[in-house]
């Protein structure tokens, strides 16, 4: 009789519970499937703007300096001269310290008017100063000073670039040369990309 009494007590205190088991399994998912917005090409809200809208501009015209012959002194660790023209800003030549140039071989005599020197443009590399001069050549021997020492300010706000223009000067050979880098943690020249321009 207890044993009767006690499986009806049990069977009570289930039963809620079973029906709203029951309950559960009658409730209906409903899904609601929305096209993908057609998106033809990167788009930029106004409340997110650009930061390249202030960098300092560079000519649009093709950078002779890139994929041709350089040369420098002694580098840094693993930043070698290859990566100060190979079109990427995420790979940079550092010499072991200063002064330091890098000569460009143009493969070609060209009417040159601006170099510019690019770090990488993330805020990471902390503002700096950078002097520099520029020289130019027809054979390789006899250099014309185009651009005398300046010093040049690097800040990521301004993509951490600076532009040297100088009047037209015919050049087979270019020299860019580096006296100063206030950088805190390097002795050396920086550059990610030196680029020539008409
Ligand atoms: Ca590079």
């Amino acid at each position: 009789m207890k044993r009767l009494m006690c499986l009806i007590l049990a069977l009570l205190l289930l039963a809620p519970c079973l029906a709203f088991c029951e309950e559960e399994e009658e409730i209906e998912t409903i899904v609601t499937i929305l096209p993908a917005p057609e998106q033809t090409k990167a788009e930029r809200p106004p409340c997110f703007p650009d930061p390249a809208d202030d960098y300092i501009p560079l000519p649009e015209s093709a950078n002779l300096a890139q994929g041709k012959p350089a040369l420098s002194g002694k580098h840094a660790d693993v930043y070698v001269i290859k990566n100060v023209n190979d079109g990427k800003t995420d790979t940079y030549w550092e010499s072991l310290g200063c002064p330091a140039e890098v000569l460009f071989d143009l493969q070609g005599t060209f009417s040159v008017s601006t170099v510019a020197v690019c770090l990488n443009p993330s805020s990471i590399w902390e503002p700096r100063i950078q002097e520099i001069a520029v020289q130019v050549s027809l054979n390789g021997e006899n250099f014309t000073e185009v651009a005398a020492p300046a010093k040049y300010q690097f800040d990521a706000a301004t993509g951490n670039r600076i532009r040297i223009d100088f009047g037209a000067a015919q050049a087979a050979f270019v020299k860019v040369i580096f006296t100063l880098n206030s950088a805190s943690r390097s002795q050396g020249a920086q550059a990610a990309e030196i680029c020539i321009f008409e």
